[in-house]
């Protein structure tokens, strides 16, 4: 039986919810209150040393970080594919490279732009909205000019295609209409928010929880 500690506004434990929701897996969540300092309670840290969420055992192997988390779970469980088939490299190393995008620049800036827009009238910095706004923005317009023809990603719908759900479905409720100016985008939204795994996931919010 897998486990999954998880904390359902994370993004990161979102990817891996879909990932688990695609290859029908089922799973006990565990929930983990970041709000209440769970994680940095010893029995958890000794699961993940960085004390973050998500973290998943599957048996005897325990393992941290959503990406390395969705590479095992391809790995152990791969019907159906959610990486270009073994052989094609170069689709794969572009499926990894959208990833680590998504992970390290897209969620983090939309994080922030949340973090801004959520603060009292009295205390936003404007400017700090515009930035950020303006660099989510500039992230779509890339998006918008890979995506080209493709109707995913990386040909099939993949890990790298996840790695934006969970940020790209709140961004309507910020303000930021991804796919307008944008056909390719607006076209992967469609398709995106059709998916059973996407349309299941909880925890989806605008709301900076945490500071995530
Ligand atoms: N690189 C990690 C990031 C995980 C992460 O940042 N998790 C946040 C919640 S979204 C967390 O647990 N934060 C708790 C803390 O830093 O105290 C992953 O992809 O799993």
């Amino acid at each position: 039986m897998i486990k999954l500690y998880d904390f359902l506004p994370c993004p990161f434990g979102q990817k891996v919810r879909i990932v688990l929701a695609e290859k029908s897996l089922t799973y006990d969540l565990v929930e983990i209150d970041l709000l209440r300092g769970e994680q940095r309670k010893p029995d958890f840290l000794r699961l993940n040393p960085y004390g973050k969420v998500p973290v998943l055992i599957d048996e005897d192997t325990t393992i941290y970080d959503s990406t390395i988390i969705n590479e095992y779970l391809e790995d152990e469980y791969p019907d159906p594919p959610l990486l270009p088939a073994i052989g094609s490299s170069s689709l794969r190393a572009r499926a990894r490279l959208f990833e680590e995008l998504a992970d390290s620049s897209f969620t983090p800036q939309v994080g922030q732009l949340m973090a801004e827009v959520a603060k009292p009238d009295a205390e936003r910095d404007q400017s700090r909205v515009q930035r950020a706004r303006q660099a989510v923005e500039r992230l779509l317009d890339y998006l918008n000019h890979e995506l080209d023809a493709r109707q995913f990603l990386t040909v099939e719908f993949s890990l790298a295609d996840i790695g934006f759900v969970p940020r790209l479905v709140v961004l309507q409720a910020l303000g930021i209409e991804a796919g307008s100016g944008r056909p390719n985008v607006d076209g992967w939204l469609k398709r995106l928010v059709e998916r059973p795994s996407i349309q299941a996931l909880q925890g989806l919010t605008t709301d900076p929880v945490a500071g995530i």
